[in-house]
């Protein structure tokens, strides 16, 4: 069914049978880039950190309270370089990008902040941020050889925009093929009626009409929406603009669907499929290429937040699909799959975090399992994107805890709950909340056996309510191993 998201990356062999005058251009693109980058490196070192989810994910809550970590300080014990006392100073600098809009850390702290604290808003577009630390250096003779200087550029975008990257090696008509496959199956299929009932009334070889591929360009984003909903869940939704089309809003580069046809079909001049062809064509070289080229490539480390809770919550489908979302961006991550740009260039990612957020919204006793869930859906898609390349960790975590906790008893049963203000408009059963009122909530356990929640066993169990952003403690906000986090991002490039 879907050959194509699996087997377009890496392969060398047919990366060599498709390279094409435009793919040298692009990694030209990125050789320019790449100069820049040892450029500025002879100066001082960099560390370039990609910080990407799906929407909704975490990223910028993420990003706020990892550089707030590292210009406030506080208690992170893990992160030795802090905790010990060896990043002297840290500060926001210019960010060396000129063309790439800058995290907006001042705005996001703000909103963060005060009595009406909240927060920040949805972020849909790629920013960055540079972030310069000073530090003595471990050991004896680096020490004397003065202090150290890294530079730490934090780049924000969209995962939906990672899981377009199989589409550079794919061709319309093979993506048409896995798409129209994949929404005959359920979950999908229930959702994809309207759509398929317009699919099989078009004709690929008809003259083109403009609005014929509107009306499906519209009925196939309706579609892949409804798949995102929080009721369904599903992750793997590529074309991305489609669901956060920014700028593109309206424009014809994403007024284009798939068409029930087969993978190797080709078209003639003037057709219906040739107009789909052309758009998906121009939205890979003007929207894919560019990301993958201007900024995927030139990643050095990268934290991939997922949040598996909603996912757990809606059922085994939903999981299956995020464990295929997670095969996708492995493939992405694997050795020789930028081979190309290694020879440029020779970076590559080095290590890749998977980060379950949002674990506040859990009793302790379940962080350790939740890691564990994430665990075997990495191996799993490991296994099936026959990864092997950059190191890759797991870990749950709450970038910003919004909640404590507390046993509570109930019909002589003593339960492990959390605590925290619940948003206005929330509400759990009968119980609606009015933004104001603690609140003690049992959010449900995980088991122990990561199989069983993987099996949908946690279907419609977890309950998960908004809770408002806590205030800062000594100028850093609560948090859940955020700490080791940082460790094994940064940790060794302090030495
Ligand atoms: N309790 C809790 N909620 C969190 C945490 N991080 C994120 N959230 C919640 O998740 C929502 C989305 O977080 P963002 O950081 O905006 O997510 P994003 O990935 O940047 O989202 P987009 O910009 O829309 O792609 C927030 O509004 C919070 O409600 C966390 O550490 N704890
Ligand atoms: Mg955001």
């Amino acid at each position: 069914m879907r050959r194509g998201w699996h087997h377009l990356w890496g392969l060398e062999k047919g990366y060599r049978k498709i390279v094409r005058v435009t793919d040298i251009l692009d990694s030209t693109r990125v050789a320019a880039g790449g100069l820049a980058d040892f450029a500025t490196g002879l100066v001082s070192p960099s560390l370039r950190l990609g910080v990407t989810g799906l929407s909704r994910a975490g990223k910028t809550v993420f990003i706020t309270a990892l550089v707030n970590a590292l210009l406030k300080g506080g208690r992170f014990p893990a992160f030795e370089a802090l905790s010990g006392g060896r990043i002297t100073r840290c500060y926001l600098e210019p960010q060396p990008d000129d063309t790439l809009p800058r995290f907006a850390y001042e705005t996001h702290v703000k909103a963060l902040s005060g009595e009406d604290r909240h927060w920040p808003e949805s972020t849909s577009r790629i920013s960055q941020l540079r972030i310069t630390a000073e530090y003595t250096p471990l050991g004896f003779l680096s020490r004397n050889l003065g202090s150290g200087r890294l530079h730490i550029d934090i780049v924000d975008y969209p995962g939906e925009w990672l899981l377009d990257l199989p589409l550079m090696r794919m061709s319309y008509a093979e993506w048409s093929a896995a798409t129209v496959a994949a929404s005959r199956v359920s979950p999908r299929l229930a959702h994809a009626g309207e759509w398929h009932a317009l699919l099989s009334e078009l004709d690929p070889g008809k003259p083109a009409d403009e609005q014929e591929a509107i009306s499906s360009a519209e009925l196939f984003t309706a579609y892949l929406a409804r798949c995102r909903k929080e009721d369904v869940s599903l992750s793997t939704l590529p074309p991305g603009r489609f669901l956060m089309p920014g700028d593109y809003r309206g424009s014809p580069l994403l007024a284009f669907a798939p068409l029930d046809i087969a993978p190797d079909t080709e078209f003639s001049r003037g057709t219906l499929g040739a107009l789909m062809q052309r758009r998906y064509d121009a939205y890979v070289s003007t929207i894919v290429k560019p990301f993958f080229y201007g900024h995927f490539a030139r990643i050095d480390r990268q934290i991939v937040l997922v949040d598996a809770l909603t996912a757990l919550n809606a059922g085994a489908p939903a999981v299956k699909d995020l464990q295929q979302a997670m095969t996708d961006i492995l493939t992405c991550f694997r050795q020789g799959s930028n081979s190309i740009l290694s020879t440029f260039f020779g970076r590559r990612i080095d290590r890749v975090l998977f980060a379950a957020t949002k674990a506040d919204l859990l009793h302790h006793t379940s962080h350790d399992r939740l890691e564990n869930i994430l665990k075997v859906i990495v191996a799993d898609a490991m296994t099936r994107a026959e990864y092997s390349g950059a190191h890759i960790e797991v870990a749950a975590l709450a970038a910003i805890r919004a909640t404590r906790e507390a046993s509570v008893r109930q019909k002589g049963e003593t339960l492990e709950c959390i605590v925290g203000t619940p948003l206005a408009g929330e509400a759990v059963g009968e119980t609606h909340f009015d933004g104001t009122a603690e609140a003690a909530i049992f959010p449900g356990d995980l088991p122990k056996e990561p199989a069983r929640a993987l099996e949908g066993a946690l279907e419609g169990t977890l309950k998960f309510v908004r809770f408002r952003p806590p205030l800062p403690k000594d100028g850093a906000w609560p948090h859940i191993r955020l700490d080791r986090t940082m460790e094994f991002l940064l940790g060794d490039r302090f030495q």
